[in-house]
């Protein structure tokens, strides 16, 4: 394979952005045989008269702008945009077991997917089916299931509003709520943690906010890889003053410098200065580390009150605004020092510097992403950072708030149109009430629970609108294992992955339009809606013609799904296919923060669906911003891992490399972290190296530590030297996916904790 001779490790000495961004976007385009007609298709990326970039979910200068140069929002488009097409001939050369042996980034380079197939047992292959045949087969699996709860529904959150809003009302009239989501496996800790605290699980900032912050603080995130238009705020804000602070236990490029290919100056000079401060917690130290700025805070307000100074703490906000803050206080001042700064791998001069930057600040956000959501004690941190913000009224206030930082570029408002395991009674009292039908009312699984249930045999039919379920989740064999225990697995995509591969006894391949392409419907082209990650609402449209004529759209596949499952009677699903402002009628119906949808979201940039946190009412059941007490926790399976294997223990957090969008690879570099040509590194420190007995260069198996006596492991990892503190591993995930337990999970949330893995290592025989 011509991309191993060219693997190798080399630091990056260049800030982020630059020169080098524009190269690997030519690379890109010519790698994937973007005609140069299409070109005009990344102008039209987050326009008005464009479509919604479906790289990430980070807002637009209200979608009304001059271009905005994003290198990972041109490898996707470019991903989607590709002239390579794979169709019945290439499924009739090759059988699943053969497509089995190609890699993750091998299969998805093959191209789009232009016609529907379902899978011959008989030949082991993937054979071309009429769309109304492959619907009738759907209808049949789903009637012959004794209990409608033997059926589960995965979302991706690339999916439209009108969509989401469709097919959760198919599956609630079919009669469950198994909305298993990619959210279970990114933010559901932030939509778990802030309606408890704040009450409403999304951002309380909007971009115009990062305008007038003072201090900005971002918590484990990459965004020069997964959210680089951030870049650009954080590059105003820094050269506005404001101090802005990463806390991660990498210092990831980008953080440092920026060279905005925007601005000419930028790559004369070396970039501008990002971050003025790093603090570098150990994996999973986040809450005792936000704790300890709390703590700090609160003694800080103590030494003013004794000597007369200023307060430190915001009086009049916690009073008018907050409960349960003595109880809170009481318990900051009884938490130990040394246990906190044990637990965080912080010292406490880092502790005290993030503490004066934090209450300098007339105006902060906070921002977080994986680093924060991904741990066993998630919910947890995040409601300690909430806390600390309320500390100083930083919450509803102009140029502060909080700021969870989305994936996916409609997950949030998949979860607004009720994809979602668990919905409120509410909600669902509107569908029974607009519908006249009674909903399911119990919870639903989510991703983790749904492949519990296929590996017990209880789900037996599973339906993916999108993703990539089968590498995306955790624990790998036991997930092929639940997904083969299907009768049914349906997968709509857009590119060929492996859980086309990883198959049940029955196994459809539904292929659907891309965002960037021209939905023709019988009133015209249709427009779809999205929501970002600071709840603004705006519309969609595909400017390319669509890569295959018998591809439908996801709204199309999904009424023709519930029309030959449900019938009509009901609901005239078909109808809604022809002009998808009636689907934006329905889900107005259903929600009111959705009022007058259709003229609101014509209007350039759309509208924002405010949240109430942002304008100080707290949906809470106090009715106030409600403070959360959570205790240290000591008894973790780290620290039992720990326990058995001293020193030896290491904990491994599995992130996103610079040329891949989750579970799609797009090329082998992680140009930022010096890494080319290869995937399977492992970031660790040059004193874990020697001290473990090995060399640099040396490639190792990784076995993680559980207590349920299976064997995880992955092999073959090269160690790379890497500036990470000690203790402390990071890889690639999906290669490290068979590492992460089943159950080793976040509290409340249920997400996989895929940051933080009790792993050893093993000098590989391979090597
Ligand atoms: N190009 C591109 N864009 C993407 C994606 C992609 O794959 N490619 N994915 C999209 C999706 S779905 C999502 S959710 C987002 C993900 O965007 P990120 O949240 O940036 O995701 P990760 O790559 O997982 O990076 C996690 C970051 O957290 C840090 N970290 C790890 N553990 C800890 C910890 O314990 N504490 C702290 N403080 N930091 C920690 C890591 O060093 C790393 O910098 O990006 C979206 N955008
Ligand atoms: N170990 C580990 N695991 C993780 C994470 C981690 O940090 N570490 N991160 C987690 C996170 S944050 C997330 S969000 C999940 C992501 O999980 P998923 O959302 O399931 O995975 P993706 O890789 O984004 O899905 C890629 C596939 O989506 C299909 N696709 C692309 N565009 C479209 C479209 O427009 N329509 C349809 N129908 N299909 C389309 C293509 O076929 C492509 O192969 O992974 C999670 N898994
Ligand atoms: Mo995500």
């Amino acid at each position: 394979m011509d991309h191993k001779r060219k693997a190798r490790i080399a630091p990056y000495p260049q800030p982020a952005g630059g020169l080098d961004s524009l190269k690997s976007t030519t690379i890109t385009l010519l790698k994937e045989k973007v005609p140069g007609s299409r070109y005009k298709t990344l102008l039209h990326q987050n326009q008005p008269d464009g479509f919604d970039c479906p790289g990430c979910a980070w807002p637009d200068r209200e979608h009304t702008s001059t271009f905005e140069f994003c290198e990972n929002g041109v490898k996707a488009v470019a991903a989607e945009a590709t002239s390579k097409r794979i169709g019945a001939d290439f499924f009739a050369r090759h059988t699943v077991t053969e497509l089995l042996q190609q890699s993750d980034y091998k299969l998805e380079q093959h191209g789009r997917l232009t016609e529907p197939l379902a899978y011959d047992a008989a030949s082991d292959r993937y054979l071309p089916i009429s769309w109304d045949d492959a619907f009738a087969l759907i209808a049949r699996h789903l009637k012959a299931l004794d209990d409608p709860n033997r059926a589960s529904f995965y979302v991706s959150g690339r999916t439209s509003n009108e969509t989401a809003f469709l097919f959760q009302l198919f599956v609630r009239l079919y009669g469950t709520n198994n909305f298993p989501d990619c959210s279970n496996l990114c933010h559901e800790s932030s939509s778990r943690a802030l309606p408890q605290t704040v009450g409403v699980g999304k951002a309380t900032v909007v971009l115009d906010d990062f305008e007038h912050a003072d201090t900005i603080m971002v918590f484990g995130q990459n965004p020069a890889t997964n959210h680089p238009r951030m870049l650009n705020e954080l590059r105003a804000a820094a050269k506005r003053g404001a101090t802005i602070v990463s806390i991660n236990p990498l210092k990831e490029k980008g953080l440092d410098r920026f060279a905005s290919p925007q601005h000419p100056m930028d790559l004369l000079s070396g970039g501008a200065e990002i971050s003025s401060l790093f603090i570098r917690p150990t994996l999973g130290g986040d809450f005792a580390l936000i704790k300890g700025v709390a703590k700090r805070v609160l003694e800080l307000d103590d030494a003013a009150v004794a000597s007369g100074g200023e307060r430190v703490l915001d009086v009049d906000f916690l009073a008018e605004h907050c409960s349960g803050f003595d109880a809170f206080a009481a318990d900051l001042r009884g938490e130990s020092w040394p246990d906190l700064i044990a637990a965080s791998g912080v010292p406490f001069q880092d502790i005290e510097a993030l503490t004066r930057v934090y209450v300098q600040g007339k105006a902060v956000i906070c921002t977080w992403g994986m680093g924060l959501t991904q741990h066993r004690d998630s919910v947890a941190a995040i409601q300690m950072l909430s806390n600390l913000m309320m500390l100083r009224g930083n919450i509803g206030r102009r140029g502060a708030g909080l700021c969870p930082v989305r994936g996916h570029s409609n997950v949030q408002g998949d979860r607004t149109m009720g994809i979602e395991d668990k919905p409120s009674q509410a909600f669902l009292d509107r569908l029974a009430q607009v519908y006249d039908f009674e909903p399911p009312r119990q919870h639903g699984l989510d991703a983790v629970d749904t492949i519990k249930a296929m590996l017990d045999g209880r789900v037996k039919v599973f339906v993916g609108l999108g993703g990539n379920f089968a590498m995306a989740t955790p624990d790998t064999p036991r997930t092929f294992e639940a997904l083969r225990n299907c009768a049914l697995t349906v997968q709509i995509s857009t590119k060929l992955n492996r859980s086309h591969l990883i198959h049940g006894q029955d196994a459809l391949i539904l292929p659907t339009l891309g965002r960037t392409e021209i939905d023709l419907q019988q009133t015209g082209p249709q427009g779809v809606t999205v929501e970002d990650s600071m709840c603004m609402v705006h519309l969609s449209y595909g400017i390319n013609p669509p890569a295959s004529r018998q591809l439908l759209s996801e709204t199309d596949i999904t009424a023709r799904m519930a029309h030959a499952t449900l019938g009509s009677d009901k609901v005239d699903w078909l109808s809604y296919v022809n002009d998808y402002a009636r689907i934006r009628d329905e889900i107005a119906k259903v929600l009111d923060a959705f009022r007058d949808f259709n003229a609101r979201v014509a209007q350039p940039g759309g509208f924002h669906l405010t949240p109430a946190s942002r304008e100080r009412r707290w949906l809470t059941p106090s009715g106030k911003a409600q403070f959360i007490v959570n205790a240290l926790e000591k008894d973790t399976p780290i620290a039992r891992a720990r326990a058995l294997h001293g020193d030896k223990l290491m904990v491994l957090m599995t992130a996103r490399s610079h040329d891949q969008y989750n579970t799609t690879i797009y090329a082998l570099d992680d140009r930022y972290r010096g890494v080319y040509g290869q995937r399977r590194v492992l970031l660790i420190h040059r004193d874990d190296i020697a001290r473990l007995g090995f060399a640099a260069g040396e490639r190792v198996d990784i076995f993680t530590v559980w207590h349920d006596g299976i064997e995880r492991r992955a092999d073959g990892f090269l160690l790379v030297e890497y500036d990470i503190p000690r203790g402390c591993l990071g890889a690639y995930f999906p290669e490290t996916n068979p590492l992460i337990p089943l159950d080793s999970v976040a509290d409340i949330s249920n997400t996989p904790t895929s940051k933080s893995v009790p792993v050893l290592l093993r000098r590989s025989a391979a090597s």
